[in-house]
């Protein structure tokens, strides 16, 4: 029988979706539909990161219905709660703390290279803050809490990985081996997915033009699909080639991120057939994947009793394993213990 020091604790796996938008395809492709497939290997927890959404300008009203909202779609995504730890950040107050320490242990010029911080300094020139240039010492105390060994994230968080590694490992450098070293997981399909009007720019629901949601209807998915940008060569047909066929190649990658297809088998399947015939099956493909998550949002909505619990447990659970990790820093940095 497993005692405490034979035990092998399953690895740790976090991540954290803003609730600053309504969740895209690409959060979907690019991080939620991962976590969904960690759950029996991995002890997952997943946070919905209000803390992180008020780096810019935030309504409150619409922050709380989106957090909400963003968590019915993690369950609806198949995120089961009994599965998982899912909780909302500001209801453990360690992250906040520990986001403090770290950044006594954090150079200036390392959030100054952040490409995120420099995108979002571009939007939101009249508002640049100290929370929007901190941003990823927050994100680092939210792995490190938990002593997290991977981070599912699409391909744009991957910088933001690896400053928490950077950080954690200068911090075990002076103190010993405090906190886990945790490691970025990229998926190979749907890493980046691109805008639907301008395949040069990520799918971000900061832009919603180009953007598709997952709570759109099917309607609005095929409109979106058939108005997305294919490329203006004469060829018209339906090869991977980003290079060159930018527009194309990000439609084959949702295509067969959505319908679980190798590029190979894509390309044969639409050989001989235009953008046409294409861009409608990729629509059918995502309709496929995302109506039933939105029927069972919906449904999850009004059930707030039961979002409730859901939330309230979660933040009990995840607040068990943070305050173990900050008593240890506290300790470490020379706090006496209160
Ligand atoms: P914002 O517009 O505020 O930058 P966003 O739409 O980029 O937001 P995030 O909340 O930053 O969404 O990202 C949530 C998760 O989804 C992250 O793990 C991120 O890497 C991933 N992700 C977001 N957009 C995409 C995309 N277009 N392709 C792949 N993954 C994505
Ligand atoms: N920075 C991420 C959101 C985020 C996150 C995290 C992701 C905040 N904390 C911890 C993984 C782990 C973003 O903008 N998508």
């Amino acid at each position: 029988m497993g005692n405490e020091t034979t035990e092998i604790r399953k690895k740790r796996i976090f991540s954290g979706i803003q609730p600053s938008g309504e969740l895209t395809l690409g959060s979907y492709l690019g991080a939620i539909k991962n976590w969904r497939e960690m759950l029996e290997e991995y002890d997952c927890l997943y946070c919905i990161v209000d803390m992180h959404a008020i780096t810019v300008r935030q309504d409150p009203a619409l922050l709380r219905r989106r957090a909400l909202t963003q968590l019915a779609q993690y369950i609806a995504c198949g995120l089961d709660p009994e599965k998982c730890i899912l909780f909302i950040q500001s209801h453990v107050h360690q992250h906040a703390e520990l986001a403090w320490v770290l950044g006594c242990y954090t150079q200036f010029g390392e959030l100054g290279r952040m490409t995120q911080f420099k995108q979002k300094s571009q939007q939101h020139a009249d508002n640049i803050t100290a929370g929007l240039f901190t941003y990823p010492v927050l994100m680092a105390a939210d792995i490190l809490l938990y002593q997290a060994d991977a981070v599912p994230v699409g391909a744009d968080q991957k910088q933001h990985v690896e400053l928490c590694r950077d950080i954690a490992e200068r911090f075990n450098g002076v103190y010993g081996d405090v906190f886990t070293l945790p490691e970025p997981f990229i998926p190979k399909m749907g890493a980046r997915v691109m805008s639907l009007g301008d395949p040069s720019s990520k799918m971000s629901k900061s832009d919603p033009d180009g953007c598709v949601f997952l709570l759109d209807k099917p309607e609005d998915i095929r409109r979106k699909f058939r108005r997305a940008v294919t490329d203006c060569d004469t060829e018209n047909c339906v090869r991977f080639d980003p290079e060159n066929k930018p527009g194309v190649s990000n439609l084959l990658t949702v295509y067969c991120a959505a319908a679980g297809k190798t590029l190979a088998e894509a390309e044969a399947e639409f050989a001989g057939q235009g953008y046409g015939a294409f861009k409608p099956a990729v629509a059918d493909a995502v309709i496929a994947m995302t109506d039933p998550i939105r029927a069972e949002t919906e449904r999850l909505l009004r059930d707030k009793a039961y979002l409730q619990q859901v939330y309230a447990q979660g933040a009990e659970k995840a607040a068990a394993l943070a305050r173990r990790t900050l008593r240890k820093v506290y300790k470490k940095v020379g706090f006496i213990e209160g």
